[in-house]
């Protein structure tokens, strides 16, 4: 199912850089606010609302749960399949700022698009050998189980239930990120508001997310009365924000600092609270359990862009790298002495392909995460030699 071009896409170019730092907003939908609706149990999120009419809160439903009818069809072999295909079927969002979204001119772009794109270069020596797939987040796993596509790129959360019961492997964070919330600062929020000053108010987000039940599981602890709302996806969510019938909308802090960036009305500020986010959300990538050779595979493929990150190999320096200017083991990675890419079922040239048609870890955040003005220095995605958790495992 590809979606069609939005009207926020067209003003993508026109970024303005943001720092990932917020303000604040309050329930001012008095209606909203004197009708306090139950708001502690999610919707159920897998079934997504009529388009723009948001679920109201009913019987919760385990978010991601797949459907029993469907057949993991996914046993192995899935390097083999991408390889006689020729093309990578790569899932992704295709409506999320800076990770997957179709432009106005039909291209995917985001850092979720483009590890879609270094995956296919690692296994097909092609970059623009992948078949895109946009899912909602309810659709997603089921993607995956049934075989849809060969990997999921699209800001999915690793939980303890996907990597489980819902029959999913999680490969190396790509982009470590935390829940947050955004208002209007003319309702009264400003970046140091807390959580409980969203009591009342209308809350909106995507179905099928762990975000609904976050926001639902800490209302409840916090004895906060919230009307949620979940729509089927973030366009939705931000047009109803717009439309005054949400008051504050929430999701991963890297989402609503590309809707802010993309969508804020002239005149208009929306702020992103707290500060510190309510929850851990290490997005990556996804792919089907019991095929541990694609795991290594798509695993490899995010380190590869990591360690090059880390011996400052950028895509032109590949040759160098190559031929040994950047030490054994950029060497080793770009398929010279030593190389271990074949161990895998990769040529040995495979991360060569990686870093000089996609780039390295830096130059991805610099051409979709950046341009929305998200920070990498001092943040978690920063490298452990400058105090983040990015940590790629040595090439030997
Ligand atoms: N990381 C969370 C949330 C993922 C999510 O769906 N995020 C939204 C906001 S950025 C999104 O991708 N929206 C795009 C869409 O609805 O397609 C999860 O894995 O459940």
């Amino acid at each position: 199912m590809i979606r069609s071009t939005t009207r926020w896409q067209r003003t993508a170019g026109a970024l303005a850089a943001l720092a990932l730092v917020v303000g604040a907003c309050g329930g001012d939908d008095d209606t909203a606010a004197d009708e306090p609706a139950a708001a502690d149990e999610p919707a159920a999120a897998d079934e997504p609302a009529a388009a723009d009419e948001p679920a109201a809160a009913d019987e919760p439903a385990a978010a991601d749960e797949p459907a029993d009818e469907v057949e993991a069809t996914q046993g192995g072999g899935i390097l083999d399949a991408v390889k006689a295909r020729g093309v990578l079927n790569c899932g992704v969002s295709g409506a999320a700022v800076a990770f997957s979204y179709t432009d106005a001119d039909g291209s995917m772009n985001g850092i979720d698009a483009d590890y879609c794109r270094a995956v296919a270069a690692a296994v097909l020596g092609d970059a623009t050998a992948v078949e895109f797939t946009s899912l909602t987040a309810a659709e997603r796993f089921t993607a995956v189980q049934t075989g849809a596509v060969d990997v999921l790129m699209r800001n999915s959360t690793w939980t303890q239930s996907r990597d489980t019961e819902v029959g999913m492997d999680f490969g190396p964070t790509t982009y470590y990120d935390g829940q947050q919330l955004m208002g209007r600062a003319s309702d009264g929020f400003t970046s140091a508001s807390p959580v409980s000053d969203i009591d009342g108010a209308i809350v909106c987000t995507n179905a099928g997310t762990t975000t609904e039940t976050n926001i639902s599981e800490l209302a409840a602890e916090l004895g906060l009365a919230i009307t949620l709302n979940t729509f089927e996806d973030y366009d939705q969510v931000t047009d109803a924000f717009i439309a005054g019938t949400c008051d504050v909308i929430t999701t991963d802090g890297s989402g609503l600092v590309g809707r802010k960036a993309v969508q804020e009305p002239e005149g208009e500020t929306w702020v992103i609270f707290p500060a510190t986010p309510i929850s851990k959300e290490p997005l990556g990538p996804v792919y089907a359990q019991n095929d541990s050779q694609w795991a290594d595979v798509v695993n490899w493929t995010v380190y590869a862009t990591l360690i090059a990150d880390e011996n400052g190999v950028t895509s032109a320096d590949a040759d160098a790298a190559l031929a040994g200017d950047f030490g054994a083991e950029m060497q080793r990675l770009m398929g010279g002495e030593g190389e271990k890419q074949t161990f895998m079922g990769l040529d040995a040239d495979a991360f060569y392909n990686v870093v000089s048609q996609v780039g390295n870890y830096q130059e991805i955040w610099d051409a979709n995460l950046a341009p929305v003005g998200l920070v990498r220095e001092g943040s978690a995605n920063a490298l452990w030699t400058d105090g983040g958790l990015m940590y790629p495992p040595p090439a030997r």
